[in-house]
């Protein structure tokens, strides 16, 4: 499968997708670039193993030596995670990066297009790329949200990360035709916060409901992703005065230093991490880990509605 595109599967992830048991594949840009080392190798950890508990396989995609990894080892995740100079790799980038052959950490777009060259119907991150802040003169856009009406995966998230502009990022997915579902609240989370203070346009709390709306979206012809967003356990939520003073702050901080385009993400995380002495950090940690979970509940959710329908 792949089209020509060399794929790697790990072994436990080539036999669930042939005898058709849910798989739920993630990103590894947020190893490389999202959390500093050990943290990101430990959370990779707990992430994959939040999908298994709720009974679903895990497969975190990068790239390596001119092909696709969906899946990778725990010494993979290890020699990510401590690797340095691993380039982030967005959809545009995948075939450089598999030309050159080289090793490069996928983003939530390029993670999709692995998916679903893999065969995989569901994916997990917690916050995606978005619209940024000044996107009106910048046209800083993650290229997050053009996958997403592209790519037939499901995405199960906490929504898009709080450095963005949320509700140019909520009318920008409802340009494009992006069905936007939350689960377990009226409102779009904010990643590590609870709301984002965007009403969401349909709410869904039961997983075989929303596991038959991602297989009716998938029955019209239209191309594209599912986006269910569930917010932060309540317990591991940052108050959202205190960190949207913090990313305040960052902002102007990014200003000055002259960050922007690729690097501005990882650079406003960063700096956000530092101005609530890591409180954000954690709760990033957190809800990687909460939102597998229940990324990996609703993809076995589809897996028996598929298998009921067959
Ligand atoms: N979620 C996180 N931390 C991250 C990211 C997502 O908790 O670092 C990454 C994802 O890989 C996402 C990327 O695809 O940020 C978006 O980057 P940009 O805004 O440059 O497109
Ligand atoms: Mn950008």
């Amino acid at each position: 499968m792949g089209g020509g595109i060399p794929i790697v599967y790990a072994e436990e992830v080539r036999e669930a997708l042939h005898e058709r048991r849910p798989v739920v594949a993630l990103e590894s840009n947020v190893i490389t670039h999202g959390l500093a080392y050990p943290h990101n190798a430990r959370t990779a950890h707990r992430v994959e193993a939040a999908v298994r508990k709720s009974g679903s396989v895990p497969a975190t995609i990068c790239v390596e030596d001119g092909a696709l990894r969906v899946g990778m080892t725990e010494r993979d995740i290890e020699r990510f995670a401590s690797g340095t100079g691993i380039p982030k790799v967005s959809s545009r980038d995948l075939p450089v990066v598999l030309a050159r052959g080289g090793r490069g950490a996928t983003t939530v777009a390029s993670s999709l297009v692995a998916a679903e060259l893999a065969g995989i119907p569901f994916f997990s991150s917690a916050g995606l790329g978005g619209v940024h802040r000044g996107a009106q003169t910048t046209m800083d856009v993650s290229s997050d949200l053009i996958q997403l009406t592209r790519s037939r995966v499901a995405v199960v998230c906490a929504g898009a990360k709080m450095i963005l502009d949320l509700k140019l990022t909520a009318e920008y997915l409802e340009t494009h035709c992006v069905p936007v579902i939350s689960c377990g609240s009226d409102d779009f989370p904010a990643f590590y916060c609870s709301s984002s203070g965007v009403r969401a346009p349909h709410r869904i709390d039961d997983e075989d409901l929303m596991a038959r709306t991602v297989a009716a979206y998938w029955a019209t012809p239209a191309p594209g992703s599912v986006v269910i967003t569930v917010p932060p356990r309540p317990e591991d939520a940052v108050d959202a005065a205190e960190a949207e003073a913090a990313i305040a702050k960052a902002l102007q901080q990014a200003e000055r230093d002259g960050v922007t385009g690729q690097g501005l993400t990882k650079y406003l995380m960063r700096a956000v991490d530092e101005a609530t002495g890591g409180r954000t950090a954690e709760a990033n940690m957190a809800v990687l880990v909460s939102t597998a979970e229940t990324g990996g509940r609703i993809a076995a959710a589809y897996a028996r509605h598929v298998a009921a329908a067959s």
